[in-house]
C-alpha cells in the first residue's frame, strides 16, 4: 500500500471546509524509550516501539484556511516556497485533503525548533488536528495519530497526553499507558538552538544501513521498553529514570560508532550537563536525563525536588510538570 492509499482508508473523503478559520495548538513529546530506525519509509513505520510522555503548554500553534496559493510562516517568518520545510508541510496537507486545495499555515513554537526538541513532533500534529477542525473531519484521536505518523513518527503519539505508546508491532498504532505518576517533570537545558546539519531522518536511516550497533540496539530498545512499561504504571520514578537514561544513551552510542562523527548529537556541554547529572544523583538527588537529535539535554525529576534540581541546575531553561 502507498501513503495516499493508506490516508484513504482512514480518511475516504475530504468534503468541504466547516469552517473559515481554525486555530489548534499540539504539544511535543519527549520519549523514554526512543524511536530511531524506519522499517518502511513510505508508510512511516519505525523498526521498535517507543514510549513517551506528552508536553503540557510546550508545542505548536497552527491557524489554518483556505487560500488561492500555498503560503507558510513559521514565527511570524514567510517560509520561502522553494524550501525543503515548505514542501514537506504542503506535500502533507495536500497528501490528507488533496492537491486542489489551498492552504495559509500559520505556525508559532513556544520550542526552538530543529534543535532535537522535538518541533516536528508537535507541528505535524497540529497540522493534522487543523484539518480535521477545518473540514470537520471528525476523526478519533487513534486515527488522526495515524495520518500524523505520515509526517512524523514521533507526532503519532503528541495526540494522546500523559504516557503513549507507539508499538511497532500493531501498526504503530498509540495507545494511552495508565500510570500512579503525578508529580513527573521534564526540564530542558538549551546547548544550542543551532539547526542541527544532521536532520533525525536522515541520520536514523544512516544509522541503520551503517551502523554495526544498529541490531543491538533494536534489542536493548526491546528489553527497556518491557522493564519500563510495568514501572510507569506503578510510578517508580527512580527506575523509570534510570531506564530512560540508558535507552537515550545506547541510541546515541549506535549514532557515535559511525565512520562521519559529524552525525554524532552530543557536544562537550551535553556530555558535561549528562555527567553532572550522574555525579548529583550519586550524591542523593533523584534526577535523570535524556537526549534526542539534538544537543539538548532534557532532565527527568520529580516535583517535590523542583528547588533542589532548579538550584543544581541554572543550566535547566525551562521545565514542566507533565503529569
Ligand atoms: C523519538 N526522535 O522517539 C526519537 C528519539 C529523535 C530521537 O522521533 O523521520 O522527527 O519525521 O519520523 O520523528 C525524531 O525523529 O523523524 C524522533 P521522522 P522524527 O522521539
Amino acid at each position: 500500500m502507498n501513503r495516499k492509499d493508506y490516508i484513504r482508508s482512514i480518511l475516504p473523503s475530504v468534503g468541504s471546509p466547516k469552517e473559515d478559520l481554525v486555530e489548534v495548538f499540539a504539544p511535543i513529546n519527549i520519549a523514554l524509550i526512543k524511536y530511531w530506525g524506519k522499517k518502511d519509509r513510505e508508510l512511516m513505520l519505525p523498526y521498535n516501539s517507543s514510549l513517551s510522555v506528552t508536553l503540557k503548554n510546550l508545542g505548536t500553534k497552527t491557524k489554518l484556511c483556505l487560500s488561492d496559493k500555498d503560503m507558510l510562516s513559521i514565527n511570524s517568518q514567510i517560509v520561502d516556497e522553494d524550501s525543503e520545510k515548505f514542501n514537506k508541510v504542503f506535500q502533507f496537507l495536500h497528501l490528507i485533503c488533496g492537491d486542489d486545495v489551498k492552504f495559509r499555515v500559520d505556525t508559532e513554537n513556544n520550542i526552538p525548533i530543529a534543535s532535537g526538541l522535538a518541533s516536528s513532533a508537535s507541528a505535524f500534529a497540529s497540522f493534522v488536528l487543523a484539518v480535521n477542525a477545518l473540514f470537520g473531519f471528525n476523526l478519533t484521536p487513534e486515527d488522526c495519530a495515524k495520518i500524523a505518523r505520515i509526517g512524523s513518527v514521533s507526532a503519532g503519539r503528541s495526540l494522546h497526553p500523559g504516557f503513549v505508546l507507539m508499538n511497532h508491532e500493531n501498526d504503530s498504532a498509540v495507545t494511552n499507558v495508565l500510570s500512579k505518576f503525578n508529580d513527573f517533570c521534564v526540564g530542558f537545558c538549551i546547548v544550542s538552538e543551532e539547526e542541527k546539519k544532521y536532520k533525525s531522518r536522515d541520520n536514523m536511516d544512516y544509522t541503520v544501513s551503517s551502523s554495526v550497533f544498529y541490531e543491538s540496539w533494536l534489542q536493548i530498545t526491546k528489553r527497556d521498553l518491557q522493564e519500563i512499561y510495568p514501572l510507569i504504571e506503578n510510578g517508580d520514578f527512580y527506575q523509570v529514570g534510570k531506564i530512560a537514561e540508558r535507552n537515550a544513551l545506547s541510541m546515541h552510542a549506535s549514532i557515535a560508532m559511525l565512520n562521519e562523527e559529524d552525525r554524532f548529537y552530543l557536544k562537550s556541554e551535553s556530555l558535561r550537563i549528562i555527567k553532572k547529572v550522574q555525579t548529583l544523583r550519586d550524591n542523593g538527588l533523584p534526577v535523570f536525563c535524556t537526549v534526542d537529535a539534538g544537543p539538548n539535554v532534557k532532565l527527568l525529576f520529580q516535583y517535590k525536588d523542583i528547588a533542589s534540581v532548579a538550584s543544581a541546575f541554572p543550566e535547566m531553561n525551562f521545565y514542566e510538570k507533565v503529569v
